[in-house]
């Protein structure tokens, strides 16, 4: 079962440093702490759907896997308990790891099955060194098997082993929801319109996307009737900031990004598309909704009509 995903409450979010799911915070809501060193297991396992997902407990797996959350200067220790009958690993993209947490064959990185294993990752805060600022851990970023199948490990992508791996910056504003969008072949989070992801939340909320690309082809994400600042957070800094605004992105194998939006924000509440807009991949079922309800959580006029119409076209 892709556990919840029919209804658009994805993996559950663990908000490492923070002790549960992200919640609302004031803008400008600043932590006072030291980078802290986070332990959690994760489980790889087979669902009836022929797809393999990471989970935080047994049973518990999901297509995509969970939202994993670091702040700049955590370090995350991943014990990895593979509960299938194949090799695999997770690999991190944006953060630092050791060779043995490379998660790739070539570094001898994996977990055999039945194997459980440690990962470790590592982030830190932006630095000068010689006058010139480096930069941080904080990003967008992903994880992902790199060990199924083949020599370079490519068929954990297929069968679903990929998540979002969130690197905050302290002070950066915290989302109401998160929904992660994988483009991964043809699919969505594995998935097929109509049976693809249905992201719900209510209109004002503060909506974080995480949107992931995998696969062999070149996509794009569009999200209907809301745009971002197309940088590391998606906000702008001022009324000034010259940085881009778009609502349509490259989301090409390996690449990731994310972004915030307010639910609805000018638009009001209704059935939204999000979809790849590649034009014959949008036709072949790269295609969902982003349902804006009502803020009391009831559903906007016309709403079910739209959603009953892509159940059936
Ligand atoms: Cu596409």
């Amino acid at each position: 079962m892709l556990a919840g995903a029919a209804v658009g409450v994805v993996a559950p979010a663990i908000g490492v440093g923070l002790g549960a799911a992200p919640a609302a915070a004031a803008p400008g809501n600043r932590r006072q702490r030291q980078g802290e060193t986070r332990r959690i297991t994760m489980y790889a396992e087979e669902l009836p759907s022929g797809d393999i997902g990471y989970g935080l407990r047994p049973g518990g797996a999901t297509v995509p896997g969970p939202v994993l959350e670091m702040y700049e200067g955590d370090t995350l220790e991943i014990d990895l308990v593979n509960n299938t009958d194949h090799r695999l690993s997770i690999h991190p993209h944006g953060v630092d790891y050791s060779v043995d947490s490379d998660g790739s064959p070539m570094n001898a990185s994996f977990n055999l099955p039945g194997e459980t294993k440690r990962y470790v990752w590592r982030t830190r805060e932006p630095f000068k060194r010689n006058g010139v600022w480096m930069p941080g851990s904080a990003g967008y970023w992903h994880y992902h098997d790199h060990a199924m199948g083949t020599p370079h490990g490519t068929q954990g992508l297929v069968r679903g082993l990929y998540g979002a791996l969130i690197v905050r910056r302290e002070g950066d504003l915290l989302p109401d929801r998160q929904f992660t969008v994988v483009f991964n072949g043809m699919h969505i989070n594995n998935r097929m319109a109509p049976h693809t992801p249905m992201f719900e939340a209510r209109h004002g909320e503060r909506v974080e996307f995480v949107a992931i690309g995998h696969g062999d082809f070149f996509h794009t994400f569009h999200l209907h009737a809301h745009r971002w600042a197309d940088n590391r957070t998606g906000f702008l800094s001022g009324p000034d900031d010259p940085t881009p605004v778009v609502d349509n992105k490259d989301l090409n194998p390996g690449s990731s990004f994310g972004f915030q939006v307010i639910a609805g924000e000018g638009v009001g509440p209704g059935a939204w598309m999000y979809h790849c807009h590649v034009q014959n991949h949008s036709d072949q079922g790269m295609a969902g909704i982003f349902l804006v309800r009502n803020a009391d959580g009831s559903m906007p006029p016309g709403a079910q009509d739209a959603i009953d119409r892509f159940h059936n076209h």
